[in-house]
């Protein structure tokens, strides 16, 4: 029986092309600045944002991590959503190694952040308080269905983070997806950051990898904090080579991840026992609620798995299931039939 992965993008694997470029590419030492091939994904990931300078990182979570170090210190605060991977799904690294605060805002179920509760969030000049330094925003949306942000919400909070003097660093790992969505560039949806991040190892497909893309000196002294992490990798232009297949490769075929989605979340909506609106699903991320009397979640991803399909229990009657590059439609049709046979619950 061959099985379905839905837990999540990150399960993609590599493209036969990024395994070939991979065995090719032509190497030297990061750490000195002599790997050819990630300087030129370091440059193609600068271009396609519209930024500077762009950093090589293992990871999508120390992106994220080197950013905030580079953009706050030891007492600063940042604000973020409560929902956001960096505050939910980070092991509160910011203030686990950099001593930095995060204060949260609800996220709103599309992702955004209320901009007047952002507002009242920002901290005055007071001896009590942390300074406030940084917003963080995520697009797309992990836990919030996944939802594209859209430039003019962008440039909102751009607005207000520049009448306080304060920086935005976009957690963009699927910032791809959120292009592919909004039909509009990832140049655009950069603009209003001072830093993004996004990440190879989704919905791209590449085995690992995540950049970190702003102006020059921010990448310079990101560069330091990646190699206090341990980031600094020698001969890593083999995963390079995979990471610049991806940016040339696999954007455009996002949208087919969306439509099928879609497929999922409409048929998912169907059965008795699930909720689901379908609208919310506007990229590759389907998040559902069991209802009672259900069994939970974890039952229920039981079951499936039983039946080949793995999905993820996101609370105890939540559920996610993701789309990527070798999910077919046949596979959602599969995917929705196992779920079928789950009934009744
Ligand atoms: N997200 C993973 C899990 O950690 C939940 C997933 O399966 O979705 N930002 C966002 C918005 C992410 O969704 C993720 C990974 C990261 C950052 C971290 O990337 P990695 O896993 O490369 O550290």
């Amino acid at each position: 029986m061959s099985t379905i992965d839905l837990r999540s993008d990150t399960v993609t694997q590599p493209t036969d092309a990024m395994r070939r470029a991979m065995a090719e590419a032509r190497l030297g030492d990061d750490v000195f600045g002599e790997d050819p091939t990630i300087r030129r994904l370091e440059e193609l990931a600068a271009d396609l944002t519209g930024k500077e300078a762009a950093l090589f990182v293992p990871s999508g979570t120390m992106a994220n991590l080197v950013c905030l170090l580079t953009h706050c210190g030891r007492g600063d605060e940042f604000i973020v959503g409560d929902q956001a991977h960096i505050f939910y799904y980070e092991q509160g690294g910011s203030a686990q190694v950099g001593g930095i605060h995060p204060r949260t805002v609800p996220n709103l179920t599309d992702g955004t952040l209320d901009l007047e509760g952002v507002r009242h969030a920002i901290r005055p000049d007071d001896v009590h308080f942390p300074r406030t330094r940084l917003i963080a925003l995520e697009n797309t949306h992990n836990r919030c269905s996944g939802t594209p942000l859209p430039p003019d919400y962008l440039q909102k909070v751009a607005d207000l983070a520049a009448a306080n003097g304060l920086r935005i660093h976009v957690d963009g790992a699927r910032i791809f997806n959120a292009a592919a969505a909004l039909g509009v560039s990832v140049k655009r949806l950069a603009g209003a950051a001072d830093s993004l991040s996004f990440c190879l190892s989704k919905g791209l497909a590449a085995p690992v990898g995540s950049l970190v893309c702003s102006d020059g000196n921010f990448v310079m002294q990101a560069r330091r904090y990646r190699k206090v992490l341990g980031g600094g990798m020698r001969q890593a232009g083999v995963l390079a080579a995979a990471g610049i297949v991806a940016l040339e490769t696999m954007t455009t075929r996002l949208a087919e991840d969306h439509a099928n989605a879609q497929h999922l979340a409409r048929g998912l909506s169907a059965l008795p026992g699930i909720e689901l609106n379908p609208e919310n699903v506007r990229t590759n991320i389907v998040y559902f609620n069991l209802a009672p009397p259900a069994p939970s979640a974890a039952e229920i991803v039981d079951r499936l798995s039983e039946r080949g399909i793995k999905v993820l229990a996101t609370g105890p009657n939540q559920i996610r299931a993701v789309t990527h590059f070798g999910i077919t439609t046949e596979a959602i049709e599969q995917a929705l039939a196992a779920f079928r046979r789950c009934e009744p619950w």
